[in-house]
């Protein structure tokens, strides 16, 4: 049973979401102004965690359950989920762009949402917050409830030929994913404006939710990764399709819904799907 006190609105779980993604932040904010070293590696040698990552989960952690200590919670360092009773599951990327905040690149995020259970087993995300640590720019949204940059809304491009339209991707951290991707690249180029490749799953789908760019797509990410932006591009206007790519795993595809069909087929021809 959840305690009296503790709601499920989502506001109330906005509110909470953002306190914490404030406080991660400012810890990874100063973690990045000492020394950062790798602590660990997992899916690959080049696939790291460094000691901020964990720490940053550990606080977010801490805080959300010391609130609401009936929820679920999943967080990309913490190995296994711990299961609530309250049907509010959070899904947690400590830090998204880990190898960016390594080489002190200054393009990574603190990404938080909060998931209610459905009577099917399955789950409605219904509150994300993502917070740009370099530049302390806050994206957050709610189900049905619009999405905001540091408290104002925000919203997609418009639909623009394919051939004009700049397309975030990423590359997976195996060298044999990143070969299939590489050649996916090589024939969506000559097709779109330009790509880019920023390194943060969060950021691109943000990127895309306030118009700053056209399409994202991505194969290899992880549900924590997306989980809050795809509910802040999906509240902008966007259409996300999650899916599988053509390696097998789990690939992201957003792009404003009015021009989203166009983009899915050049992604297919392209090579990204599966
Ligand atoms: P991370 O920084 O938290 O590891 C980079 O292309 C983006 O993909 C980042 O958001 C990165 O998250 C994410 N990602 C997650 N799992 C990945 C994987 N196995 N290979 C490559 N990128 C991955
Ligand atoms: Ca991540």
């Amino acid at each position: 049973m959840t305690s009296a006190s503790v709601t499920s609105r989502p506001g109330d779980l906005l509110a909470l979401a953002l306190e914490v993604a404030r406080e991660a932040a400012e810890l990874v904010r100063e973690a990045r102004a000492g020394t950062v070293e790798v602590a660990d590696t997992k899916s690959s040698d080049v696939d790291v965690v460094t000691e901020t990552d964990r720490a940053s989960e550990a606080l977010i952690r801490e805080r959300i359950l010391a609130a609401r200590p009936d929820d679920s919670f999943l967080g990309e360092e913490g190995g296994r989920s711990i299961d609530g009773s309250s049907g509010i599951r959070w899904i947690v990327d400590p830090i998204d762009g880990t190898v960016n905040f390594l080489y002190g690149i200054p393009h990574y995020a603190v990404s938080i949402a909060a998931e209610r259970a459905d009577d099917l087993g399955g789950g409605e995300m219904i509150v994300g917050v993502v917070i740009d640590v370099a530049s302390g720019t806050e994206y957050a949204a709610t189900a049905g409830g619009g999405a905001t940059r540091d408290g104002r809304p925000i919203g997609v491009r418009a639909e623009a030929p394919l051939a004009e339209r700049l397309v975030l991707t990423g590359f997976s951290y195996s060298a044999e994913v990143r070969g299939v991707q590489a050649a996916a690249v090589a024939r969506m180029l000559p097709k779109v404006r330009d790509i880019r490749r920023l390194g943060s799953c969060a950021l691109d789908l943000c990127r895309v939710a306030e118009g700053g760019a056209d399409a994202y797509v991505e194969e290899g990410v992880q549900v924590w990764d997306h989980a809050a932006a795809a509910l802040v591009a999906r509240e902008a206007g966007a259409r996300v399709e999650l899916t599988k790519g053509a390696t097998g795993r789990d690939v992201v595809i957003a792009a404003p819904s009015s021009g989203f069909a166009a983009f899915r087929t050049l992604a297919v021809a392209s090579g990204f799907l599966g």
